[in-house]
């Protein structure tokens, strides 16, 4: 008999859908996407729908691994829980004893997006007072930083409003691939007449079905966004009532920083006209209610904290912030008003050491008193998806560091590991999930019972807690209780939920109250000038300035790396199902085919993008989908499917000028043919 099961998708993606499982005889057969949630609107991304062949994947983990060839051989022997348990127990004890918790890194991050598989994985580090991963620099530290810069921890428009926008920016963002949900309600807006321009270095999916698509030049978005401005200044298109009512410090910038962003200038800058700056302006200060979705693109480079910054203060210009439809979308997260607190600092203390999640290569080799003498890593593959990945496989390479990997496959990462721990995917536990595109939220139901001896990471938080004899209640409490102390501390919408009724009401919206975006800055305005950035010695105002290493990179390296997340795949999380591999297909660079030209180079081709961090073998596609002077490399790739390297190999660890992000898009190479 096929029974239907509701439940959410945990995958790391913004849309975060309500899905219908049809499971038969305990095996999941298929995922649809729910026909009754608004957002979902009845359909799966291309991943998704291949989540049966996810979780019953040959390549799955289905028993505990002990290591017994070199690191990164990824020769393993099966082990009993218990074994495996008494081992990392009795390991974490001794290095405990010897160097106190420090010696300890927890690396769990986001590949499963409910709040109790991943609260409860933090919360056992936060309360063995060990050194801790500063999370989110590899994503969306940068993007929040320039967001709260100009907002204040808030979140966005809500993306269902979007319906009643006649002018629909989708600012470094592929909708097609990394938003999918949010297309259909940009197709209704455009139905009624509104318009689609896309911002984009390259000819995205989405830009390929834009109205317009400006090719801005990586790295240049605040540049351009300012010149909007000085246009809208100039031009007598700024809502002069909103400014003065809801914002603070526009006059300021004004007079100091919009003269210096002259159409003629910001063309030279970012490579769009000065004609078609003219014109976006003007499309954007005339438009009714315009509604800016940003992507998260354009945050990871050098001056990425100000983009995003720039972008998120365009809406207050012209008063959009205040109108139906209008504003704009970078996270949804804080506007749900949940406190994780409870599950991720239950006890331990307030501070400890902190490791960059883009510097955990040179955590491992270079730290000292103590150095990392013990990794534990959960949904994270840092192998591949970290900065500098090269100098991370040097880490995970030292003998006297014990590595414990917890993941459903054998990652990149995990072939270091000298015991990996089979972990359940989301469809395997009870959870609940909130978006960070949408105002969902939901609770996960066990879809399938966890396959093989698979865990959750719940499961063994929990587990482990015990073992280490941690007191604190959450580690024994079940999803009930648990669910209780996730939302004791809500405020705003997530206050209102019913708990009791929850694991039965599908999908809940939690929308923010309507009358106009909030803004949580210290003046509780929009801010144009911040006296918070000022004080850490950041610039308080919004600016572009060339940035001097990459000038000098790039004299020494002709090409720019552009990369952005593959269509088929969700970073490396869908390595293990064969068809999706197929379908991303090789491992590409893209070239322009006067930069491919210019080094002799043919479509088809094995190539290798080099730099003084190394070199990576790609094949070469040769199209102007990429422009000029630019690489692009979509997806992270991991060995099983790569020719030879990965892409971060190839990346610093140089940090972004707000939130201390990573800089993919900063890195500079330059391609020749692989013998
Ligand atoms: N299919 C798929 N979906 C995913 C993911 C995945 O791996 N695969 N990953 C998920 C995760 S973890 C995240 S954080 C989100 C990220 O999703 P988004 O927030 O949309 O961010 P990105 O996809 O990284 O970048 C979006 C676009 O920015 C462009 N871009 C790069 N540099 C610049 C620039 O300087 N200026 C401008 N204007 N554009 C630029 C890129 O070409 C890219 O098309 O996607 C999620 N969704
Ligand atoms: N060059 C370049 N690099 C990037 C980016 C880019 O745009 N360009 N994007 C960055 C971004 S936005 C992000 S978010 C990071 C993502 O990078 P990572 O956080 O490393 O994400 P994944 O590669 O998806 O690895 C997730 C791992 O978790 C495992 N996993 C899945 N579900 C579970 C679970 O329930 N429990 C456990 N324990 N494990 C699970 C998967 O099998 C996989 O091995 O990459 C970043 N790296
Ligand atoms: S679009 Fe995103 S949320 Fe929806 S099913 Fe795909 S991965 Fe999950
Ligand atoms: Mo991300």
């Amino acid at each position: 008999m096929i029974q239907t099961i509701r439940t959410g998708c945990a995958h790391d993606c913004p849309d975060q859908c309500s899905l219908l499982a049809s499971v038969e005889d305990g095996r999941l057969i298929r995922l649809q996407g729910d026909p009754g949630h608004a957002m979902t609107a009845g359909f799966t991304c291309a991943k998704v729908s291949r989540d049966h062949e996810l979780v019953h994947s040959p390549e799955r983990v289905l028993a505990p691994l002990r290591r017994t060839g070199a690191k990164g051989e990824g020769r393993f022997a099966p082990i009993s829980w218990d074994e495996a348990l008494g081992e990392i127990v009795e390991r974490w004890q001794r290095i405990i004893a010897a160097d106190g918790p420090l010696g300890l890194l927890g690396y769990a991050y986001s590949a499963h997006q409910g709040q109790l598989n991943r609260g409860l994985l933090l919360g056992l580090f936060h309360a063995l007072g060990v050194t801790r991963l500063q999370a989110g620099t590899v994503c969306d530290s940068c993007a929040e930083a320039g967001w709260e810069a100009a907002c204040g921890s808030v979140g966005g428009t809500d993306p269902e409003t979007v319906v009643d926008s006649d002018l629909v920016i989708a600012w470094g963002a592929d909708l097609m691939t990394t938003n999918i949900h949010f297309w259909p309600l940009v197709e209704r807006a455009r139905e009624q007449g509104a318009r689609l321009v896309v911002i984009e270095p390259r000819r995205s999916r989405t830009a390929e079905r834009a109205d317009w698509h400006l090719r801005v030049h990586v790295g240049t978005d605040a540049a351009l966004a300012l010149g909007v401005m000085h246009v809208l200044a100039r031009d007598g298109l700024c809502d002069r009532g909103y400014l003065a009512r809801e914002t603070a410090g526009f006059d300021r910038l004004e007079r100091e920083v919009l003269p210096r962003f002259a159409p003629e200038r910001v063309a030279a800058i970012t490579g769009v006209s000065a004609a078609d700056l003219e014109r976006l302006a003007h499309l954007y200060g005339r438009a009714r209610a315009p509604f800016i979705r940003l992507g998260e693109g354009m945050s990871r480079c050098t001056q990425g904290g100000q983009a995003i910054r720039v972008v998120a203060l365009l809406p207050g210009v012209v008063g959009a912030y205040a109108r139906q439809g209008g504003g704009a979308l970078l996270m949804t997260v804080p506007g749900f008003g949940i406190d994780p607190s409870a599950l991720r600092r239950p006890s331990g203390p307030a501070q400890t050491r902190l490791v960059n999640h883009s510097r955990l290569g040179e955590a491992l080799l270079a730290l000292t008193d103590p150095p990392i003498r013990a990794l534990f890593v959960a949904a994270n593959n840092p192998a591949v998806s970290c900065p500098d990945a090269g100098a991370v496989r040097r880490g995970l390479s030292r003998e006297d560091l014990f590595t414990v990997v917890h993941d459903p496959f054998l990652s990149d990462t995990a072939r270091y590991a000298d015991i990996v721990l089979p972990a359940a995917t989301y469809l395997e536990s009870e959870d609940v999930v909130r978006s960070y595109g949408t105002y969902s939220l939901q609770f996960l139901p066990v879809v399938i019972e966890p396959q093989g001896e698979a865990w959750s990471n719940r499961r063994l938080a929990q587990e482990l807690a015990r073992r280490l004899d941690l007191a604190d209640p959450v580690f024994s409490m079940g999803t009930k209780d648990l669910l209780r102390a996730l939302f004791r501390g809500a405020t705003g919408p997530s206050a209102t939920l019913d708990l009791e009724g929850l694991p039965t009401a599908g999908p809940v919206k939690l929308a923010p109250a309507a009358g106009g975006q909030r803004f949580a800055t210290p003046s509780g305005k929009l801010e144009f000038y911040s006296e918070h950035l000022a004080a850490q010695g950041l610039p308080p105002m919004p600016d572009w300035v060339a940035d001097p290493v990459e000038e000098t990179d790039g004299r020494q390296w002709p090409l720019r790396l552009l990369t952005a997340p593959g269509y088929f795949q969700a970073h490396t999380a869908y390595s293990g199902v064969a068809t999706l591999r197929r379908r991303e297909g090789a491992p590409v660079c893209v070239l322009h085919p006067e930069d491919a030209a210019a080094r002799g180079l043919r479509d088809g081709q094995a190539v290798e993008l080099h730099n003084d961090l190394g070199a990576v073998t790609f094949v070469l596609r040769v199209s102007d989908e990429t422009p000029r002077g630019v690489a692009f490399v979509p997806g992270q790739r991991p060995a099983g499917e790569a020719v030879a390297g990965t892409v971060n190999m190839l990346c610093s660890t140089r940090y972004t000028d707000l939130g201390e992000g990573a800089t993919y898009q900063s890195t500079r190479l330059d391609v020749r043919g692989a013998s």
